[in-house]
């Protein structure tokens, strides 16, 4: 999956909460068979052994269904399984040492809040960017409230794909029309559904209206 001109429509980030394996496997093997275009691997708390233990056992899930998985901050679990890219944050190694690392074929995500940030990342190698936390969120995350006027201004100010992300509901999806994203991310919306496949379903119908 070494190009860049992925989907990023319908973008899920895990969350495992208090689910077992198979469970939180089924999740995003339901996620991915009903649509979702974007799958990110998210752990904060684990060891590297079992960080790479997941990554393995959900790409077997996304490569089933051809979608394109993303690694959550480390880039040395992204390689180790041949992952489509990494997301990193504030706090992560530089984007331009990323880049050198990870290639020019790999997808490269980047959490920014502010045009000049975005406008920096853009020159150092960003292929897109998560914006947010547009609205208040339950989701454990260092973030802060971004406005829906702010990414509208990042949306205007890079020429790579913007997604929206933070609070993102099935009910307030297409709030963001209009704004020139590229595509929503969604936790718990998705991650605590009752029935995902539907979850899923109902979300690619909002967001075929929003793009
Ligand atoms: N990043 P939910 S907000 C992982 O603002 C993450 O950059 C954010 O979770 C940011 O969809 C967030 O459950 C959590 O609100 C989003």
């Amino acid at each position: 999956m070494a190009n860049k001109s992925i989907d990023y429509s319908l973008y899920l980030i895990t969350n495992r909460y208090d689910y077992s394996d198979e469970q939180f496997l089924k999740i995003v093997f339901e996620a991915c068979e009903s649509g979702v275009t974007v799958v990110q691997l998210r752990e904060k708390t684990v060891t590297t052994k079992r960080y790479f233990d997941l990554a393995v056992a959900i790409k077997k899930v996304t490569d089933k269904f051809n979608v394109p998985l993303i690694i959550d901050d480390r880039v040395d679990i992204c390689l180790a399984v041949n992952a489509a890219g990494v997301h990193i944050g504030d706090n992560e190694l530089p984007i331009k040492i990323v880049r050198q690392m990870i290639g020019k074929d790999k997808i490269l995500g980047v959490s920014v809040k502010d045009v000049q940030r975005a406008k920096e990342a853009e020159a150092q190698g960003a292929n897109y960017f998560g914006v947010g936390a547009i609205y208040p969120t339950k989701t454990k995350v260092i973030t802060k409230h971004t406005t829906i006027a702010t990414l509208q201004d990042i949306v205007n100010n890079v020429a790579i794909p913007v997604n929206a992300i933070g609070g993102i509901k099935e009910n307030n999806i297409l709030s963001l029309k209009n704004t020139g994203i590229s595509g929503i991310c969604m936790v718990s919306e998705m991650m605590q559904a009752k029935n995902v496949s539907m979850k899923v379903t109902n979300c690619l119908k909002s967001v075929e209206q929003l793009l």
